[in-house]
């Protein structure tokens, strides 16, 4: 393991280097100083520079430790960890989100989501004030508690090798099915380089999991881990747990079980087959499916057997311990090839693509710098004002593209919004099926006792809200899909302005220098070279995260519609609960006053009440849920255009700028009179040189 990410981390931190090498490089050009041309307008990229190279410097892996209650979490990351550092027990339960990292002293802070500051505690007092036992918690879930609503989270640091190669872990609560779109988790999902799902080998996936990835998981572009927990209890639960055939078997039927369950997971988000797809060049070559992605992603493991073998061994490092029959080793492989190989491959060509086009531009601007320093100031004056025209021009660009958003934004705000109003009346006609698959344990009898209507009636609840998410997330992933499409195509519009901003910088560049500027010398006579001041990125503002490569649109989405959903949500849940238990209770209780007889019969009478009743009642209510919820729908989608325009229309701005300071400097500089042309074409020469040599580093970082 260790080897793999070291040899990841040694390419990262020289990816570092070359960005450094282009940053200090870049601004100390950008000094100015009496003696040389001026800035050339480059400043606005060490932004950029900087963001990327804090994440490569900080060098770590995020995994995101995601399953449902007791599905042996914390004691998967103790096994990994070597020691029960995390509570991990039938009792207590982990309560807050915890994030495991490197640090010199053993350390646990407490992060509070008030103002209050951090709070430094020890692990005793860890385990003892920050985890809830069961009864305790399903309490809590039953009342939609939090159980220490006041902490965000808390950061384990400690001083092992393997958190020192920068593997970050986020052990989380076990899911809670009404609250399967938790903030703090879904903040955490688009952040972290892959998630490790546990499932257990003796409850073979179970419907809140199936929830989960549906509702939270898939469509993200994430790449997922499942790995099947508990692997040893298949032989423990055996009536002979020496029979061998019988332990084969029992295992070939829990594996059949997963694969048909899991195999469409391993299919729609599996980064390795989205990513090669969108990586451009040779990573295309490599597509999977989902059974080939399976076997790299679903492992059966024994997280208890492995942190015994663990301890056992004391302190001895993770590679030299004999994990065999725990299913670590294969797992470890196939993280650690992932982790080192395409997500590496991933994060250092698009580090290498954005060096690249600032490369560009740094080129473009020193080759229309060089040509003018011979010129005397008022020839220089004159080519300035003779492009102010194309200025204006890059700025009518600009504004008639703002006009295109605003107005794509108008009508797919109204399309999206009138989609959910269509949806939300339309839930009337599958609302029996759809109610019934989604609570099919809710026990209808135990509202016929006074003693267990309370409870029932928090049962209900959940049952009904439980049954909104479900929907609203199976229209969240189509919507999500609408405006993927809506911003794809608003990105096809853009290359006619494109064109028409490119073309102008050309006429602008043919004005200043009387030629068009090639990437470098050797390309200029060929055709179709690339020309060196093209505007990549320049119209595209939709932010590359660390998971975007398939899911690219997930930062829009996150950042506005969802929370929107979220409170949609809470809306119909509220408007509706009242109203369809006060009719519940006349409606069912009657029928019964009048019926009677076994209890059986009774209970399916009741059962079928109670749909209907909530089926009419519901149905009655729709129209005006629709009505009320048109309208955060439509401002959700239109949050989303904003954001997109703000940064395009930025980006763009910010290059006119750009060319303005540049021109505006070297005139400035001129009329200073104290420039040495000849040391000044010697040190914008080295410039690019240095840029150059950067940039090839980097790339040469991709060869695998
Ligand atoms: N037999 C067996 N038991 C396991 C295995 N992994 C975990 N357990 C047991 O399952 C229980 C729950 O383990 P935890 O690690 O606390 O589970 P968790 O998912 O972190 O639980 P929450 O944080 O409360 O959701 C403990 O008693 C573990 O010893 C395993 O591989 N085999
Ligand atoms: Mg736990």
């Amino acid at each position: 393991m260790l080897n793999h990410l070291e040899q990841a981390n040694a390419k990262r931190h020289q990816a570092a280097i070359a960005l450094t090498s282009m940053i200090t490089t870049i601004r100390q050009a950008e000094l100015l100083d009496t003696h040389t041309s001026g800035k050339l307008g480059l400043e606005h990229h060490l932004d950029t520079l900087n963001t990327l190279h804090g994440a490569l410097s900080q060098g770590t892996f995020r995994l995101l430790i995601l399953g449902d209650m007791k599905r042996g979490k914390s004691t998967f990351l103790n096994a990994l960890l070597g020691e029960q550092l995390l509570p991990s027990d039938v009792n207590p339960c982990t309560a807050v989100l915890t994030i495991v990292r490197y640090g010199s002293e053993k350390t646990v802070t407490i992060h509070f989501k008030s103002g209050r500051p951090p709070m430094v505690i020890d692990f005793a007092t860890f385990k003892r004030d920050y985890t809830i036992d069961p009864t305790e918690s399903k309490i809590l879930e039953d009342k939609q508690e939090q159980a220490f609503p006041d902490v965000s989270h808390a950061v384990v640091e400690y001083p092992l090798p393997l958190l020192h190669q920068g593997l970050e872990f986020i052990d989380t609560p076990g899911l809670n099915d009404t609250e399967t779109r938790n903030k703090v988790v879904l903040d955490y999902l688009d952040n972290c380089h892959a998630v490790l799902f546990l499932l257990s080998a003796t409850q073979p996936f179970t419907l809140d999991e199936k929830r989960y990835l549906n509702n939270s998981l898939k469509g993200r572009g994430l790449t997922i881990f499942f790995l099947i927990n508990e692997w040893d209890r298949l032989k423990a639960n055996l009536m002979d747990p020496d029979d061998a055939d019988e332990l084969a078997m029992a295992e070939e039927r829990v594996r059949q079980l997963f694969l048909a369950q899991l195999e469409p997971y391993c299919f729609a988000d599996g980064a390795v087959g989205g990513m090669a797809g969108e990586v451009a060049g040779e990573a295309a070559s490599e597509v999977l499916n989902g059974a080939d992605l399976y076997d790299r992603r679903v492992f059966e493991i024994s997280a208890l057997q492995a942190l015994r073998a663990r301890v056992k061994a004391e302190q001895v490092a993770l590679e030299q311990v004999d994990l065999s029959g725990t299913g670590f080793p294969p797992f470890l492989t196939a993280l650690q090839d992932f982790l080192g190989g395409d997500r590496l491959f991933a994060e250092l060509q698009r580090v290498g693509a954005i060096a690249h086009q600032i490369r560009g531009q740094v080129n473009a601007a020193i080759e229309r710098r060089i040509p003018l320093l011979g010129q005397p100031t008022e020839e220089v004056e004159k080519r300035i004002e003779s492009v102010q025209t194309e200025f204006q021009v890059l700025t009518d660009i600009r504004d008639k593209y703002r006009s295109l958003i605003r107005q794509m934004c108008g009508q797919k705000a109204n399309e999206i919004a009138d989609s959910f109003k269509t949806y939300i009346l339309k839930l009337e006609d599958t609302f029996e099926a759809d109610f019934v698959a989604s609570q099919p344990n809710l026990d209808f009898l135990s509202f016929l006792d006074q003693k267990n209507r309370a409870a029932f009636q928090r049962e209900f609840q959940r049952a009904f809200e439980r049954y909104i998410n479900d929907r609203l997330a199976a229209w969240e992933f189509m919507a999500k899909q609408d405006l993927s499409k809506a911003f794809t195509e608003l990105q096809e519009s853009s290359q006619e302005y494109k064109n028409a901003y490119e073309a102008a910088v050309q006429a602008m560049q043919e004005k200043l220098i009387g030629h068009r500027i090639y990437l470098n010398d050797r390309e200029r006579p060929q055709a179709g070279a690339v020309w060196a001041d093209a505007i990549p990125g320049l119209f595209d503002a939709i932010p590359d995260g660390l998971n975007s490569s398939v899911g690219r649109f997930n930062y829009f989405w996150q950042q506005v519609l969802q929370g929107v959903l979220v409170s949609v949500c809470i809306s119909i849940a509220l408007a509706m609960l009242g109203v369809i238990f006060s009719s519940l209770i006349l409606n069912v209780l009657g029928v019964l006053m009048v019926g009677g007889g076994v209890l059986a019969v009774q209970a399916e009478v009741v059962r079928q009440r109670f749909l209907k009743t909530t089926k009419q009642q519901f149905a009655k209510h729709l129209p005006k849920i629709a009505e009320e919820q048109w309208r955060p729908v439509y401002q959700g989608v239109e949050q989303c255009f904003d954001v997109y325009e703000e940064r395009v229309i930025g980006n763009i701005t910010q290059d006119i700028d750009a060319r303005t300071i540049e021109l505006d400097n070297l005139l400035a500089q001129k009329d200073s009179q104290s420039l040495d042309n000849n040391q000044e074409q010697q040190r914008l020469t080295q410039l690019k040189k240095d840029i150059g040599e950067a940039v090839e580093n980097l790339k040469g970082l991709l060869n695998r």
